[in-house]
């Protein structure tokens, strides 16, 4: 049974920056009741109302992967250890976006599945076969013609995307080697509820995942779970290591630890999930009145990352102009642009923040680090950081 517990308003569109705010371009904008369920028979939390993918994954996609130098390192370094670990002949990444991954391996061994057509069409030109297709049976089948099964598929922020979880893994299924690995890394919802990060749930995260939840959807498809690490990246990720269910990996200890922990914090059960939402109107409400009390003092405040996460916060928080002025980024496709739904303008953060502004919402919270480094002569001259994580608080 699919309960409801969150319900986070109309939301559009993450991806779709809008280029001016004419009465034709507004009227185009698309809105959606962005609700989240939990499914007490596998324990997945999904949102309840899936867009067409072709609606989100154009050929105007907007996010790159590889502007965060925390990500770049990231994937060099999860890439060098597959390498190591498995020593994979041929090898595959879905959802490849700007290539940030597959610049780690030769061109020769890997090949790439990515439907923005704009995304793939920057990895085929640096020489990585890339798919502009979505992942699906019917594509497993044509790359099956074409190539060899695979001893490595790869896929971040990619596999919480997809609606129709049961066609991805069979396709995963039908692509892999016979002691082939799956390993796949996604937002951990185990770190939504920790950190209060409900801007995790926005139109591009169908699901967010748990080790209990996956564990019963990829034994639908004949997978196992031989291994599963807690990352930090994205303010908390999940990465499963998976093989058919006849491999012979031998199955770690992080399996049955992990399992157990999510047990004891009650990812199985509804009133946790209950608790959260209550949650998440409580930082509503201190977000808001925090911004209200900041425009009663005149001050200006910005935002930093056009984030797609973001997008929820202000919708959901009805944060306009008013009390945010404008967000910062470092894409150069999202600057000029206005974010989805309640029309930030965005502008460059290559000059870092204006001297004027004092306060600044982070958009991009879960770079802070990166950002901090950056923004020395903000913090010098007495400048704060809001944040809602995991509690709404200036830093
Ligand atoms: O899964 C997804 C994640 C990985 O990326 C997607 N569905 C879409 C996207 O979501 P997001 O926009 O919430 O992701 P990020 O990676 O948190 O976005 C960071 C944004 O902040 C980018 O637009 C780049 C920008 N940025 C910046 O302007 N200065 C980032 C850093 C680190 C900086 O220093």
């Amino acid at each position: 049974m699919k309960i409801k517990f969150l319900d986070l308003l109309k939301q559009p569109i993450t991806n779709s920056y809008l280029k001016s705010l004419s009465k034709k371009v507004l009227k185009k904008e698309f809105f959606y009741k962005l609700i989240v369920l939990f499914d007490t028979s596998n324990f997945l939390v999904t949102i309840s109302q899936p867009l067409d993918p072709k609606k989100q994954y154009t050929n105007k996609y907007a996010h790159r992967a590889s502007q965060s130098t925390t990500m770049k390192k990231s994937f060099k370094i999860i890439a060098r250890k597959l390498q190591l670990r498995f020593k994979p002949k041929t090898s595959m990444e879905i959802g490849s976006n700007d290539g940030v991954f597959l610049k780690n391996f030769k061109k020769n061994k890997i090949i790439a599945i990515e439907p923005c057509s704009n995304l793939a069409k920057i990895t085929n030109k640096q020489g990585y076969l890339t798919y502009p297709n979505f992942w699906n049976k019917k594509l497993a089948k044509k790359v099956l013609k074409k190539f060899n099964f695979f001893d490595l598929i790869y896929s971040a922020n990619t596999i919480s995307h997809i609606p129709n979880l049961k066609e991805t893994f069979d396709s995963i299924n039908m692509s892999l080697s016979e002691n082939g690995v799956f390993v796949f890394e996604d937002p951990y919802i185990g770190s939504v509820l920790k950190m209060n990060s409900y801007d995790q749930f926005y139109d591009e995260h169908v699901h967010l995942f748990s080790f209990i939840a996956i564990n019963n959807l990829v034994k639908e498809s004949d997978l196992k779970i031989f291994d599963v690490e807690l990352l930090p990246t994205h303010g908390g990720s999940i990465r499963f290591y998976v093989c058919k269910k006849t491999g012979n990996h031998l199955v770690s200890n992080n399996v049955k630890k992990l399992k157990n922990k999510e047990l004891r914090q009650s990812l199985h059960k509804i009133l946790t999930y209950r608790k959260f939402a209550k949650r998440v109107k409580k930082s509503k409400k201190e977000l808001i009145s925090l911004l209200i009390k900041l425009k009663k003092k005149k001050e200006t405040v910005i935002s930093y990352g056009a984030t797609y996460k973001s997008a929820t916060i202000f919708n959901y928080c009805n944060i306009g102009k008013d009390l945010i002025s404008y967000v910062i980024d470092s894409t150069k496709n999202k600057q000029g642009k206005f974010t989805p739904g309640m029309h930030l303008p965005i502008k460059s953060s290559d000059n870092g923040i204006p001297d004027e502004v004092r306060y600044v919402f982070l958009g991009a919270w879960n770079f802070i680090k990166e950002i901090k480094k950056k923004e020395i002569r903000f913090i010098k001259r007495g400048g704060k950081f809001i944040t809602h994580v995991p509690k709404v608080k200036l830093v």
